[in-house]
């Protein structure tokens, strides 16, 4: 999508810091680091956000998810870590390309903000 930041990063137009990419994915440093590890997992195709997903994204989504855990793998963090998904205005999301947030490397707290 033309205006869309994440889509821009996955075609490479904007340069990221790329922790992990495949034909479906791709992962890489926040720009905004909010954890010492703070990595946005996105799916190359342009999904608005979580609201927009349907029955046709299953194998996508769980790709994702798969792909979260390998990062976190490789990143060691073994001691834990946050995966979040921000949807819509009140869930905080500010990119509307559907994206997951992988934080660890500190002891994060709950509830969140
Ligand atoms: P959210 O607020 O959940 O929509 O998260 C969007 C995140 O994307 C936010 O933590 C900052 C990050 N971000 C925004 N623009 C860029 C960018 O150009 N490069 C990188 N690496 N991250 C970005």
């Amino acid at each position: 999508m033309a205006d869309c930041i994440f889509c821009k990063i996955a075609s490479g137009e904007i340069p990221s810091k790329v922790v992990y990419e495949d034909n479906f994915v791709m992962a890489f440093h926040d720009i905004e680091p909010q954890a010492p590890t703070h990595i946005v997992i996105i799916p190359r195709e342009h999904i608005a956000s979580l609201d927009h997903v349907s029955d046709s994204h299953k194998d996508l989504l769980g790709h994702i998810f798969l792909s979260i855990k390998k990062v976190a793998k490789a990143l060691d963090l073994k001691d834990g870590y946050r995966v979040v998904s921000n949807c819509g205005h009140l869930g905080g999301q500010t990119v509307s390309h559907i994206h997951f947030h992988l934080l660890g490397g500190r002891q994060l707290q709950w509830p969140p903000g």
